[in-house]
């Protein structure tokens, strides 16, 4: 199963870090994340596709597996792992025609109907969140605590999920008490660039 090897799921950010993509693998490696998602929301498509593809092969060198957010284009072109989508992006369904079966497809939701609804899609893994206030997403939805964590974990039955948004050293053990198979987290690893690999790594020996 997907993220029976994964309990951090790390999604890469420019602005917070200051750093490439490529910069960001590196370091997030170093600290033994082995599941990465590329997150671009300000760069050109050409210019995410250059540090895409730098990152790309970074990861591949390290065994780190590639989930690209949103660009299912992107994703096909570097024949990345997988893709992660939003309810507003590209279905599921047409992700899948593209990739192929073997691909990691995620996709986002906020509530339990949401996650009740992908959870018959054709992904692998769902992401619920935010589960606490986070400043990583301009438009983020309204939080759905411990609680909305576990009802959607009581609604999905043993998909695979990933819980995101607010979520740090300091709570991540409650998270995966409530539910959460794996956790996606930004500023709680990347906040401070000389500090990514030692965050990456404190946090794996909390979980
Ligand atoms: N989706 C829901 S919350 C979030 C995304 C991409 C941002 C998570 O960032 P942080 O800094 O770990 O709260
Ligand atoms: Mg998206």
């Amino acid at each position: 199963m997907l993220l029976r090897e994964t309990r951090i799921y790390p999604l890469t950010d420019v602005r917070l870090s200051g750093l490439s993509h490529a910069e960001q693998v590196i370091r997030l490696s170093h600290g033994g994340a082995n599941l990465i998602q590329l997150r671009e929301k300000n760069l050109t498509p050409r210019e995410f596709f250059k540090q895409a593809e730098e990152a790309s092969h970074i990861a591949r060198q390290r065994g780190v597996r590639i989930v690209i957010n949103d660009r299912v284009d992107i994703a096909v072109a570097l024949e990345a792992d997988g893709v992660h989508l939003g309810q507003e992006d590209l279905p599921p369904e047409a992700a899948r025609r593209l990739l192929g079966d073997r691909a990691i497809i995620g996709v986002s939701t906020h509530t339990v109907e949401q996650a009740r609804r992908a959870a018959r899609l054709p992904v692998n893994y769902l992401a619920i969140g935010p589960i606490f206030a986070t400043s990583s997403k301009s438009d983020s939805e309204p939080v759905l605590g411990l609680d909305g964590l576990r009802n959607v974990r009581d609604a999905i039955g043993d998909f695979p999920l990933v819980a995101i948004g607010g979520i740090s050293h300091e709570n991540a053990l409650e998270v995966f008490k409530s539910g959460a198979d794996a956790i996606a987290v930004i500023s709680a690893l990347l906040a401070n660039p000389n500090e990514v690999a030692e965050r990456t790594k404190r946090l794996l020996a909390l979980l």
